[in-house]
């Protein structure tokens, strides 16, 4: 058979006034252009597991999310879907198959919304794709009728098995930014999270080596690429963190990764980082004051507990010369409209490097949603596609939901503009240089002369 991988790349917002800012500013569009350029790892993993005998292609749709042409001459085609994107993959796949192409659909999105999905195409795969694809390529083969598969009846996935990710079918792609997995899942478990947790795994990291082995892989196909960890939480635990780090220092690669703020406390850890090529890590603060945290986890506390040290711990990072990438969620409960003055004060008096925001957004699946749902807050039902982090999508408790999108509009201005990005990433430079040299006055080389 002839086999394609689909995946839908770009980044999606609907806020017309937020999409002019974001248009113009230059701190925002810098940020979307890099992000913008990632692949499907999910897809590449697939590839490599499938049964040998099929001839596969990468394919990525269209800026406007309409499919090339040449995805038609496939057998079968796979498609990842995210909750923004999935009305237009849902879209692709209506064609496809009445062009009569087979088309299985896994990813975020459908694992919590199987039916809806088993409308439009002929496979749809609830959970970790690893061990159910084999199955859905013979399902296709012999054309069984369609159905749903889900990962929890094949056996489970275990993440130090895991194969190389088909990298290679990248070839001829403009990718300079490849995505990594160190790590699946997270141990906390953030009411809005709609990241791998969804997948409904525990958290779980892979041998070290391996990590390696696939970092390889990718040297050997693109002369200094970057790297991104498509981890929802990488150090959480220290001790394997830095076996991670002595393992890639050989490498001399850069990358980032997502972590927590818990990084900070380990001068050991950041310096191993340092040296082990980590250029920027982003972390989820979600807000700058303790009160719209208390609770947003369901399992432990631990950014409200973190809160008051924010400051201290970015400041530990950053001095490692490691950026840090803080991310806020506005509309929270709790927060009023006193939220978006006081991220922008926050970021600007601790020199965050990047500054990400984004609205609470109510994925379907998670226990935000649920909540959201049974106390009628949501002001649309099933329109997937404002699932985009930039959308407002229910009513928040100390604004309105205009007043929301209002400060997001009024946010985006103030963080990205040339004068505050600027401001920001001197602060970052000074602080990181004065630290630089203070390690190095401390040094014994140093002293010694
Ligand atoms: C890399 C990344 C991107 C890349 C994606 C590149 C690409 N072409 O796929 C880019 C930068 C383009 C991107 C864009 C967006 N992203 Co993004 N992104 C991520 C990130 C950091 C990692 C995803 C990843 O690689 N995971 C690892 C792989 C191995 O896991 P996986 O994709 O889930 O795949 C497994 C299974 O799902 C399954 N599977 C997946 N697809 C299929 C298909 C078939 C047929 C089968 C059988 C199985 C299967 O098998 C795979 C292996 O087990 C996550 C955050 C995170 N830490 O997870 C956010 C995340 C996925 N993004 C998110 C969002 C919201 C967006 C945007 C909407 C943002 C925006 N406003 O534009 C856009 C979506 C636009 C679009 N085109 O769809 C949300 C999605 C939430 C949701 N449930 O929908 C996440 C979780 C972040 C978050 N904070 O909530 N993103
Ligand atoms: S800390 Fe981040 S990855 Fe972990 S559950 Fe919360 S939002 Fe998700």
């Amino acid at each position: 058979m002839r086999i394609g991988f689909l995946a839908m790349s770009g980044i999606r917002a609907h806020d017309p006034e937020l999409l002019k800012l974001g248009l113009t500013l230059p701190g925002f569009v810098d940020r979307s252009r890099v992000i913008a350029s990632l692949p499907s790892l999910g897809l590449l993993y697939l590839a490599a597991v499938t049964p040998p005998g099929h001839f596969l292609q990468y394919f990525e749709a269209e800026a406007d999310g309409s499919e090339p042409a040449e995805v038609y001459v496939c057998d079968l085609v796979a498609i990842s879907t995210f909750s923004a994107q999935v009305q237009e993959a849902y879209a692709i796949a209506d064609r496809l198959r009445a062009a009569g192409v087979k088309v299985a659909m896994g990813g975020l999105h459908v694992s919590v919304l199987p039916h809806e999905a088993a409308v439009h195409a002929d496979y749809v795969v609830v959970g970790e794709g690893e061990n159910t694809w084999p199955a859905v390529v013979r399902a296709a083969i012999e054309d069984s009728p369609p159905r749903v598969f889900r990962a929890i009846d094949f056996p489970e996935v275990e993440v130090a098995r895991l194969p190389v990710p088909r990298y290679d079918l990248l070839e001829g792609r403009p990718y300079n930014r490849f995505t990594i997995q160190t790590s699946r899942g997270c141990p906390w478990r953030c009411e809005f999270c709609a990241s791998t947790v969804m997948l409904q795994r525990p958290y779980r990291k892979r041998p070290v080596e391996l990590v390696g082995r696939d970092i390889d892989s990718v040297l050997k196909l693109r002369a200094d690429p970057f790297f991104e960890f498509a981890d929802d939480n990488t150090f959480v635990d220290k001790a394997w963190g830095k076996k991670l780090c002595r393992e890639l220092i050989p490498r001399k690669i850069s990358w980032f990764t997502e972590t927590d703020i818990s990084v900070a406390d380990d001068a050991e850890l950041l310096d191993l980082m340092q040296q082990a090529g980590c250029r920027q890590v982003l972390i989820g603060l979600e807000s700058p004051d303790v009160a719209p945290l208390e609770g947003i986890e369901l399992r432990g506390n631990f950014k409200a507990t973190r809160c008051r040290d924010y400051g201290a711990s970015i400041r530990r990072i950053q001095s490692m010369g490691i950026t840090v990438n803080g991310c806020f969620v506005l509309g929270l409960d709790g927060q009023s409209v006193d939220a978006f003055e006081q991220v922008r004060d926050f970021a600007a008096d601790v020199g965050l490097y990047d500054v990400q925001i984004t609205v609470q957004t109510p994925f379907p699946g998670t226990p935000l949603y649920d909540r959201l749902a049974k106390t009628g807050r949501l002001l649309h039902r099933e329109a997937w596609k404002y699932c985009t982090l930039f959308d407002v999508g229910y009513e928040p408790t100390h604004m309105t939901a205009d007043e929301l999108r209002k400060g997001m509009r009024w946010l985006t201005a103030e963080l990205y503009s040339e004068r505050a990005t600027h401001a920001r990433r001197r602060k970052f430079f000074d602080e990181a240089r004065a630290s630089r040299q203070s390690r190095r006055c401390r040094s014994p080389g140093d002293a010694t002369g």
